[in-house]
């Protein structure tokens, strides 16, 4: 098995190059997109001229054809930049390997060579408000007729909505529980398909999170992704990978913030002598720093174990995805302490970091469902 500890020339060249487009392309803008609310469609665009719009997508349709080790390697990079802008660029890798891997090769040929430019966009739609976290009871329904599916329901919290061009969307088609969902393609312009305001939020501001609302969209059948009642194991495999791709935003966005509070203890003078010289704060660094190697021992595990498609892969992502943003979150807000108040001032960019992420203990299921997942399979559930 290949060291994923030790990159190659080619890892290494990837990695850089996600390095060098956060730096030049999302770190100088990121505070203010986050104050203004601004999602940069055209930014986004150029990273997917540099291949991350479809980052483990085959290349037949467009894609890069990496692998997940590879993929967390480049979000952890851009996320360093821009945690809200790399977390949106995951979600939409995810809709589009779920349309790669389940999709027919018509449906691949359809949808997937736009996503990977990202000339379109695509949106993940799960949540309703009636299910988040136990997500096999939603009830948003698609009903066959003849040559189409009728859908209605609302969709909650669905990320990029209204940008978005390509919508998947759970449904149920069956019976109630995870067998009765199945999953479609909807677009955005099919009619009857509308969404809500773009709600105000703690952190993630540069992507906007709206709900999406469904009354009578008529698609047509081969819009059905995987076949009816595949839909919930068609979500769930999607995301495996959405989790450690969140986590390595939160490990990037900490890591920035990591290396923010030591440029500053560096530099800031207290009591005659520089504050990094002092012990106690050393101790705190030296904390920091191994919880977030930590965190990416871990991520990078759960990463190599899906690309092997080894049997601990759900739980393996589950603890890579608990952990690391967990860590994360605490890094980030104990480097802000570590500013004092200039920490807290939204110029120094710490504070929207540490707003940033806090969701990503909440979405991609919380990290109370992660125990859940993780439990299972100690007790064999
Ligand atoms: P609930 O399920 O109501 O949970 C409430 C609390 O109870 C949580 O702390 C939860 O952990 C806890 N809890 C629930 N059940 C248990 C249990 N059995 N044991 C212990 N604790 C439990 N969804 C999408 O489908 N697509 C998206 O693009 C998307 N983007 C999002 C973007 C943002 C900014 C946010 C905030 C959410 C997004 N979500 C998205 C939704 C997100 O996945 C859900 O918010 C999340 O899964 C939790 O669901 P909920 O909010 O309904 O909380
Ligand atoms: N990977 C692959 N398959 C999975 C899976 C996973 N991670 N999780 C469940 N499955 C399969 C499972 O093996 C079972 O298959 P089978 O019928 O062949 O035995 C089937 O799916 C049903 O699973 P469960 O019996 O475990 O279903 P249950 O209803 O008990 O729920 C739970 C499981 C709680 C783990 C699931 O509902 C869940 O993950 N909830 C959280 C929802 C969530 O993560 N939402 C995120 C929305 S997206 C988002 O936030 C974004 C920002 C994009």
């Amino acid at each position: 098995m290949a060291d994923i500890f030790a990159l190659d020339e080619d890892e290494r060249a990837i990695s850089e190059t996600a390095a060098d487009f956060a730096a030049e392309f999302l770190a100088p803008n990121a505070v203010e997109w986050d104050r203004t609310k601004h999602f940069p469609v055209d930014v986004l665009r150029k990273a997917a001229a540099l291949g991350m719009g479809g980052i483990y997508i085959a290349e037949d349709v467009g894609g890069s054809g990496l692998r997940r080790v590879d993929a967390v390697r480049i979000f952890e990079k851009l996320a360093a930049g821009d945690p809200s802008i790399a977390a949106y660029l995951s979600i939409h890798n995810m809709v589009a390997w779920m349309i790669d891997t389940y999709g027919s090769d018509d449906q691949r040929r359809q949808w997937l060579p736009a996503l990977c430019s990202m000339e379109t966009l695509g949106s993940y739609c799960l949540t309703e408000p009636g299910a988040g976290s136990d997500a096999a009871a939603l009830s948003t329904k698609a009903v066959r007729d003849g040559d189409t599916y009728v859908l209605n329901g609302v969709k909650q919290f669905i990320s990029g909505a209204g940008e978005s061009a390509v919508y998947v969307v759970m449904a149920r088609t069956g019976g109630p529980g995870p067998s009765g969902i199945s999953a479609f393609v909807v677009e955005k312009d099919t009619p009857g398909l509308s969404f809500g305001a773009n709600e105000a939020k703690m952190g993630w501001n540069a992507q906007p999170t709206r709900q999406v609302i469904l009354e009578d969209v008529t698609v047509p059948a081969e819009n059905l992704l995987g076949g009816e009642g595949n839909g919930f194991r068609i979500a769930m495999n999607g995301l495996n990978g959405g989790r450690i791709n969140i986590a390595a935003c939160s490990l990037g966005g900490a890591t920035a913030a990591f290396d923010a509070a030591v440029s500053y203890l560096a530099d800031r003078r207290a009591f005659g002598s520089r504050l990094l010289d002092a012990q106690a704060l050393q101790f705190r660094l030296a904390d920091m720093r191994t919880d977030l190697e930590a965190a990416r021992v871990l991520l990078l595990r759960a990463a190599s174990a899906l690309d092997a498609d080894a049997p601990d892969k759900v739980q393996l992502c589950a603890m890579a995805k608990k952990f690391t943003t967990d860590v994360g979150f605490t890094v980030a807000n104990d480097a802000l302490q570590l500013l004092g108040g200039y920490g807290y001032l939204s110029e120094y960019g710490l504070e929207k970091i540490v707003r940033d992420l806090r969701v990503h203990q909440i979405l991609e299921g919380t990290n109370e469902v992660m125990r859940i997942v993780i439990a299972r399979s100690v007790v064999g559930a």
